[in-house]
């Protein structure tokens, strides 16, 4: 890397961009000069390592979601510039925090979903393995969150208000949409996705809706504005915004015009590349492998048969072979309101060419099951257009495709036991598990250095940085007070990092003596929040009974979004707001507990929540989280798990010893056992102190400023609702559990030498989890994709 380049670029920059003298620009300008002095330096590496993969058949990750986070120390540190850089900026007088914090994050996402795609873009790009995402470029990404009198305030994410200087728009290589009523244009930004040791460079493609016709001028020249911009408007709003509903279906039209944008654009671009050096389109599917990143993009099995039916003129069943032989699809919940259901209807209006595709795949597997020997009365049970009227995309998905993949060992084993039992019968072999990963550059070398320098030198080498199971040596230091005593200064100093950040954006001050308890995810019931929020309640009553009970100070701190139409999940924000006040009001209890609750949570603060948890909150109901990533992320950060035997926990634990971590609650077979015949009354008469608890909901100690949360909360719980079981996600039945765990957690945490063995444990085993392996999996059983160094 040529560093008086990049400072010569970086001039220039300031100058043809802000006309200032890069001392003049504000700290926004500076990031955006760096960022694009260092694009300077990716874009013939980026070229080059495009070149290497020509001819050579690639992967694709069609995802309506990129969780990206922020882009510049991360791609400073795969392109191993960071020293150089921080001497740059040093010469300079510019300070690299400051900057790196002038960076917005790239928030194309909701949560786990679209934050594995970004995992998994890195991990290939490092691995050297040809992998494209496609996706959207929401002018908004997921709204920001601010707190106010403990309700969540939303207001619009503009990421670009800035400007990107990550991206680079290709107006060349735009594409036209069709829906029923309009054609949009599809302009492609492409972003550098850059492996670690800068050897592979791979894109991300989003595409950007525009309209034909910028203006109608005769309406304009009738004076009539509004009209005369709709048309501009109408395809503009087809990329304005990310749907910020996590695990619900959305089932809007709009939402339906983005998938089809995204899909189509992403499919003619691929179609039209191939035709450039291929006579025929016969042999597409030798050369693509698409990753369908659940059924958001399922819309591009019948858009690929459209284009080798009607375009291409290939007969139907090539053409249904082509496609079955391109597509795989990964499903990442069993949670019934996410799986997605569209009514025919929207598809007719918006989409009738697509829909009477849709109607002949969905005949063609009727004969095909009656084939199979299905009799005709059970044919209903698999039909893709359902009795209701509505196309079940996860269906459609699962026909179109020749892999289907759950996300963790449970979350498969569920899916062809249960959830999708009728298709794993009769399509056994399409059937496979991937269990998720995370990328240890971001999660590890980006976000925690310190323990990162540790490992290094412990190992010897860097090796782990790209091989993640080396860190497994490691165990051999388990009983290594002077290890264990080095590990404990760096948790202390992430601990007093984040106490520090806390302190600035939150306005609280934390102790980082005090035992560091985190659970930051979406909010939603079956992650039980409120769980958590119940027992600190409980504890909050005990030590007011009982100011001598023995027990180490804990900060418990939540970060995470609600969707803006989930009213229970807001509740539960609030509610865990109003005990935070309730704590800091008491002086008898304030020393001992802490609630903080860490506002607008996003990847860029879970890179200083992670590497400074003590423990790690697990704890959705036992079969609900398919996976969960955020567990792995603590886990390679030295933190232990409380939690449930759900989603990938049970392999975190297989891996790390049960004994090093809190598990607790009912099991899936337990649930099975008692769900009929639950009565949550039963508990909340018995269990000590939780009606305790319960009742603040209703009693008045909290004030839900005459919104009714709290008595939908409480009464979703005791009595259940119109379309809800009481007490759906067993809270009250494994209250008494919890408290166990957390009491043992509390306990063992005294020992602050046991409890770094224990936090050892985790991390060397952590190797399973690293995004690399879970990449080379799909890349070797589904995508079948070489290495290109
Ligand atoms: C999430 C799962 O809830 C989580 O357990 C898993 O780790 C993650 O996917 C990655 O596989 N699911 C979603 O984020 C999800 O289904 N979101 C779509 C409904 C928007």
């Amino acid at each position: 890397m040529d560093i008086e380049n990049i400072k010569k670029i970086m001039e220039i920059e300031a100058l043809v961009h802000f006309a200032k003298n890069l001392n003049e620009c504000n700290v926004h300008e500076k990031y955006f000069v760096l960022s694009k002095s260092l694009m300077a330096e990716v874009v013939p590496r980026w070229n080059k390592s495009n070149n290497k993969f020509k001819g050579e058949r690639k992967a694709y990750y069609f995802s309506a979601e990129f969780l990206m986070g922020r882009a510049l120390s991360n791609n400073i540190i795969n392109l191993s510039f960071k020293s150089d850089i921080l001497n740059l900026l040093d010469e300079l007088g510019m300070n690299f925090n400051n900057i790196e914090e002038a960076e917005e994050d790239a928030a194309l996402g909701n949560g786990g979903l679209g934050r594995l795609a970004a995992c998994f873009l890195d991990s290939a790009a490092t691995l050297d393995y040809p992998l494209y995402g496609y996706g959207i470029r929401y002018q908004y990404g997921l709204f920001k969150q601010a707190i106010e009198d403990g309700f969540q305030i939303e207001t619009a994410d503009n990421w670009l208000e800035h400007g990107d200087p990550w991206s680079i728009e290709n107006r060349d290589e735009a594409v036209i949409v069709s829906y029923s009523d309009q054609n949009v244009l599809a302009i492609p930004f492409d972003t550098p996705i850059i492996g670690y040791g800068g050897n592979t460079i791979n894109t991300l493609r989003l595409w950007k809706s525009e309209s034909l016709v910028s203006l109608d001028f005769e309406k304009f020249n009738n004076y009539e504005y509004d009209a005369s911009v709709k048309q501009k408007n109408d395809a503009e709003n087809i990329s304005k915004v990310l749907y910020p509903n996590d695990m619900d279906r959305e089932g809007k039209k709009l939402r339906l015009r983005q998938q089809y944008f995204f899909v189509s654009a992403s499919l003619q671009d691929l179609v039209r590349k191939y035709k450039k050096s291929h006579t025929t389109i016969n042999d597409f599917s030798k050369f693509h492998s698409i990753q369908l990143n659940d059924t958001h993009p399922a819309v591009a099995i019948p858009e690929l048969m459209r284009i080798l039916t009607i375009q291409e003129t290939i007969e139907w069943d090539k053409a249904w072979q082509i496609v079955t032989e391109t597509f795989s699809y990964t499903n990442h919940t069993i949670l019934a309101e996410a799986l997605e259901e569209w009514p025919i209807e929207l598809y007719k209006e918006l989409l009738p060419n697509i829909y009477k595709i849709i109607e002949k795949i969905n005949i063609k597997l009727k004969e095909q099951l009656i084939h199979k020997g299905i009799s005709s009365k059970n044919i209903y049970q698999y039909e893709i257009i359902s009795s209701h009227n509505n196309i079940r995309m996860a269906y459609l998905s699962i026909y179109g495709s020749h892999s289907v993949n759950g996300v963790a060992r449970l979350h498969t084993e569920i899916l062809k036991d249960t959830q999708l039992n009728n298709w794993y019968r009769i399509y056994p072999e399409k059937f496979n598990n991937k269990t998720n990963g995370i990328t240890q550059r971001r999660w590890l070398l980006l976000s925690n250095p310190e323990l990162s320098d540790l490992i290094t030198e412990l190992l010897g080498s860097d090796g782990w940085i790209t091989d993640l199971k080396q860190i497994k040596v490691l165990e051999k230091y388990k009983d290594d007070e002077y290890v264990l005593n080095r590990f404990l200064d760096i948790k202390n100093t992430k601990k007093k990092q984040l106490a520090e950040y806390i302190k600035k954006h939150e306005g609280i001050e934390i102790d980082p003596n005090s035992l560091f308890d985190i659970q930051i995810k979406r909010f939603h019931e079956y992650k039980r929040q409120f769980l958590n929020a119940l027992h600190i309640l409980d504890l909050y009553f005990r030590i007011k009974e009982n100011p001598n009970l023995d027990r180490v100070p804990q900060t418990f701190i939540f970060g995470g979004k609600a969707a803006p139409g989930y009213f229970r999940a807001k509740a539960i924000i609030k509610f865990i707001n109003d005990i935070k006040n309730l704590i800091d009001e008491d002086p008898d209890v304030r020393d001992k507990l802490k609630v903080v609750f860490a506002t607008n949570y996003r990847v860029t603060y879970g890179e200083k929540l992670f590497p400074a948890a003590d423990l790690s909150e697990q704890i959705s109901t036992a079969g609900k989280e398919a996976s969960g990533t955020g567990n792995m992320k603590f886990m390679l950060n030295g933190a232990l798990t409380i939690g449930t035997y759900d989603g990938a926990n049970v392999e975190i634990v297989e891996e790390a010893g049960e004994e090093n971590n809190f598990i607790f609650g009912l099991r899936v077979e337990d649930i099975k056992e008692i769900e009929d015949s639950y009565d949550p009354i039963y508990y909340y008469e018995n269990v000590e102190g939780l009606k305790r608890v319960m009742d603040t909901l209703i009693d008045g100690t909290f004030n839900d400023a005459g919104t009714g949360f709290y008595r939908e909360l409480y009464d979703s719980i005791i009595h259940g609702s119109h379309n809800s079981k009481p007490d759906a996600y067993f809270i009250l039945k494994d209250f008494e559990s919890y408290r166990d765990a957390q009491i043992k957690a509390n306990t063992a945490y005294k020992d602050k030498l046991s409890w770094a063995k224990m936090c050892w444990m985790n991390l060397v085993n952590a190797g399973k989890f690293s995004s690399d392996r879970t990449v080379e999996d799909y890349a070797n059983e589904i995508w079948h994709i070489k290495k290109h160094k």
